[in-house]
Parts: C-alpha cells; structure tokens; sequence
C-alpha cells in the first residue's frame, strides 16, 4: 500500500491489515452520531465491528477526532463519538472546517467513503445512503453523497435510501453520474425499511464474488465511480409497508411544520419515524445494518483475494 495519506490516522489494525493486503471493511459514523439513539449507538458501533472480526475482516470506523480524520477509531474514540455533546455531522465539505476548529464529528457516507478509499480501503457497508431530498426541484437538496460516490471508487453495501428520500429521483441521479447500482439477489431496489421501494433495477449480483469481479471491471477501465451494492432485508423482518407509509406522511408533516432544512432534515426524520414507530423501525433499521455489515465483510475477503 502507498504511505497513507497525509492528515489522515490509521488504526493500528487497520494500518497492519492494509499494509499485509489483508481484508479491511470500512463503516461510517454519522449512523452511530446522529442515526442512532444512545447507548444504542455504542452497542451497536461495538457489536458491528466484532461481527466484522468474527467473519475475519478487519473493522475500520471511521470518524473525526479533535479535527483529525480517523480511520480505525479506537473503542474510546468510538464512545466519544457516541456520547459527546458537541460532535458535528461531518461530509466531505466539512472536513476543512472541522480540521481548522479542531472539532470532533461523525463521518457521512460520502466523508467515509472518500476518506477510506485515500487511506486503501476498498469495501465499505452502510446502513441507507443519502439521496435526493423530496421537493428538491425547488430547494436543491441532494446529499453529498452522491456527487462523492460518483468520484470515490470504492463497493458500497446499503439497503439503498430511506423512503423519506425521493427514490426515484435518487435513482436517476445515480444514472446521471455513473454510479452502477446493482441489486444483491434481486432485480428491485430496497426501501430500508422495506425490502422493495418499488423500484426496479436493472441488473443484479448473486454473490461477494460477482461484486468483487465488478469492482474489478471498473478498476480495469480506469472508472473512478463507486459500485453500489443494494442489499434488501428479510421480507420477513421489514417493517410493515402500510405502517411504513403512514408514519413517513406524518414525519414528513412534522418536518415541514417545523421549518426543518439542510442536512438537519434527515436526521429529524429518523428521529421521529423512530419515535413514531415505537422502536420497531429502529430494531428493523438494526437488522439492515447487520445484513450490510455481513455482506460488506464478505465481499471484502472477496477483493482481497
Ligand atoms: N440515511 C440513513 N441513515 C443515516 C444517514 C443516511 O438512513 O444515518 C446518514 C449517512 O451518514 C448519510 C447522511 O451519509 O446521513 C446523509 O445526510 P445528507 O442527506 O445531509 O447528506
Ligand atoms: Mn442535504
């Protein structure tokens, strides 16, 4: 591996496993900062990273510390992201400003996603990415993600963007800037909470290996885009979409009402689909995060060969 880049930290773990080509699996913060409610945060940033040691990858969180980017934060370094006051949700554009405050954040897809690939790492597992906001013909509202995606070529695991996204517009983005978006063992893109959004896909996968011999297809032809991996839940365990959809009219509501915008809008409206939701969404919103975690370690062992 090339000297990691300046500015940036590595885990001793994970500086040891790139540096031996071994298998390394990124994950994001901002799920745990701003996604997840504490100490459910904590449980679950830990437990995640021992599913990912269990399956004989090496767990990378990363996230900001003091300003510094960091890839591979420590169990304490995770728990200060987890409880601390004041941590900031961090993208890519924030990653200056941070550096310059020297201030402590959690790291978005997109800050992740280019983050890890600069420091080697090329799988990465999340729980929902970013998209287009609904309204955003007038408000322009689309995550950084997905301009990021478009130049970070790393293999990307979600349960594709939450229904408080517009799906369909996401969808078309992503075509916009070349992202392949392919459907791990089916032809329909997930809806988080749901294993279908309704939309279709046009192409799939079957296995770690396909996704590693897809990464490799991009690599070959010198495509810089990230390779999207949409994993749906266990139909069995997603949420009931009747339910799914009354609650997401309502928050939709409440965030209008409250004059939310920018990037407080999606954090509120997980809040209030976990509190209106009585916890079920978060416990489905757990299952997705271990099935993306599981799959991104797999296909990890798969590109390192
Ligand atoms: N979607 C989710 N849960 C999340 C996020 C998105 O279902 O926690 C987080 C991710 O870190 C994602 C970010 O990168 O929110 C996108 O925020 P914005 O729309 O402000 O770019
Ligand atoms: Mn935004």
């Amino acid at each position: 591996m090339q000297t990691p880049p300046r500015g940036i930290r590595l885990g001793d773990d994970v500086r040891r496993a790139l540096e031996a080509g071994a298998p390394v699996l990124a994950l994001e913060s901002t799920i745990l900062s701003h996604g997840l409610p504490s100490p459910r945060n904590l449980e679950v940033g830990l437990a995640s990273e021992q599913q990912v040691r269990d399956a004989g990858v090496v767990p990378a969180t990363l996230g900001v510390i003091d300003g510094e980017p960091v890839v591979g934060l420590s169990p304490a370094e995770l728990e200060r992201l987890c409880t601390a006051a004041e941590v900031v949700k961090v993208s890519v554009r924030d990653l200056p400003i941070a550096r310059a405050k020297r201030l402590d954040g959690g790291t978005t897809v997109a800050a992740t996603a280019w983050l890890a690939h600069r420091a080697g790492i090329r799988v990465m597992s999340t729980g929902g990415l970013g998209g287009v906001h609904r309204g955003a013909s007038e408000t322009f509202d689309e995550s950084a993600d997905l301009g990021t995606l478009a130049t970070t070529p790393i293999t990307l695991v979600s349960a594709g963007v939450k229904s408080i996204l517009d799906i369909g517009a996401t969808l078309e983005r992503l075509e916009t800037l070349n992202i392949p978006v392919v459907g791990y063992r089916t032809n329909r893109y997930p809806g988080f909470y749901i294993a279908d959004s309704g939309f279709a896909l046009d192409y799939r996968i079957e296995s770690a290996a396909d996704a590693a011999v897809l990464a490799l297809a991009r690599d070959e032809l010198g495509l810089a885009s990230a390779v999207l991996v949409a994993n749906p839940v266990d139909e069995a365990k997603q949420l009931d979409p009747a339910f799914h959809d009354r609650v997401l009219a309502e928050a939709l509501a409440a965030a209008s009402d409250a004059g939310i915008t920018g990037h407080d809008t999606t954090p509120f409206l997980l809040d209030y689909v976990q509190r209106a939701t009585g916890g079920r969404s978060l416990e489905v919103n757990l299952e997705v995060y271990r099935g993306n975690v599981a799959l991104g370690a797999e296909i990890a062992r798969a590109v390192a060969g």
